[in-house]
């Protein structure tokens, strides 16, 4: 039987995602895809599902794609590299943007290509002090995709970005930290704990306002003020009528915790 190259397990409102080829540095292949795919997807269609906690087993994150799959033998032509994206790179990103749960990534050891650039498509990102970004691709003459050129300028400036995407030099955890590639680096032995801490954390919260924070803080990269004040009216109609709104209210005049249920 083989094995499943993602493994799904739920703790709570916490789904846990591990990618699992780590004897390839869990890079991508079809299967890894369509698996990702599928566990997003049944996330996505789970209301019980309250954060998802993306990882990587063994000692990378995620190499990005398995270049074994890409040698060309002699007299063979080119692989479409832009279907690839379109059909798996592209939708994966769209996927982890669009779940309207939030999305931790715990980076628990090197991230380069398109695995640099899916983690940074996650929503808090969480690196151990040993892992490392890699914008691999312009070693093997490519371009940064799976969101790389829209999110790393947004992310870091165009100095860094460009630094960055043109030399390919590893990026240590606590440096990206403090650009503020990412949220935060921690020592090794604690990434696990902490990660689930903060999905837990995450899936005790209003669900419904999580989401809708994802959206208006994606969608703010292209509007202008006008359209997004508009945006922040449309949604925040919306939160007002949550079930979570009520008991939030309620629980700050009683001066008690909130038990928000994610509705
Ligand atoms: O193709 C398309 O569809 C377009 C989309 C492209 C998206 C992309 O992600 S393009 C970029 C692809 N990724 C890379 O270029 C990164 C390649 N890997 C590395 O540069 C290094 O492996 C790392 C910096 C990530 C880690 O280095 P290190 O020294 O810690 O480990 P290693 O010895 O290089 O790798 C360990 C094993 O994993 C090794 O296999 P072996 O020798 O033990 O049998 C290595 O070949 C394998 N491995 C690592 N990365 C990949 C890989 N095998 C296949 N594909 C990989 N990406």
């Amino acid at each position: 039987m083989t094995e499943a190259t993602v493994l799904g397990r739920r703790e709570g409102g916490v789904l846990v995602l591990t990618l699992n080829r780590p004897a390839r540095l869990n890079s991508f292949n079809e299967a890894m895809h369509t698996e990702l795919a599928a566990a997003l997807d049944a996330a996505a269609a789970d209301r019980s599902v309250r954060a998802v906690l993306l990882t990587g087993a063994g000692r990378a994150f995620c190499a990005g794609q398995d270049l074994s799959e890409r040698q060309m033998g002699e007299g063979a032509g080119p692989p479409d590299l832009g279907d690839t994206l379109e059909r798996l790179y592209n939708p994966l990103v769209r996927r982890l943007r669009a779940l309207d749960r939030p999305v931790v990534c715990a980076v628990n050891g090197v991230a380069a290509g398109a695995g640099a650039n899916v983690a940074l498509a996650c929503d808090i990102v969480l690196a151990a002090r040993s892992a490392s970004f890699i914008q691999a691709f312009c070693k093997i003459g490519l371009v940064p995709d799976s969101g790389g050129t829209f999110f790393l300028p947004r992310l870091v400036g165009d100095v860094r970005a460009r630094g960055l995407a043109l030399l390919g030099e590893s990026l240590p955890a606590e440096k990206a930290a403090e650009w503020g590639l990412i949220w935060k680096a921690v020592d090794d032995e604690r990434l696990e704990e902490e990660a689930m801490t903060l999905a837990t954390h995450l899936a005790s919260q209003p669900t419904r306002a999580l989401g809708m924070i994802k959206r208006a803080l994606d969608a703010s990269a292209g509007n202008g003020l006008d359209a997004q004040l508009d945006l922040e009216r449309d949604l925040q109609r919306e939160a007002g009528r949550t079930e979570d709104y009520r008991e939030g209210v309620r629980a700050f005049m009683e001066k008690r915790p909130a038990r928000f249920g994610g509705s």
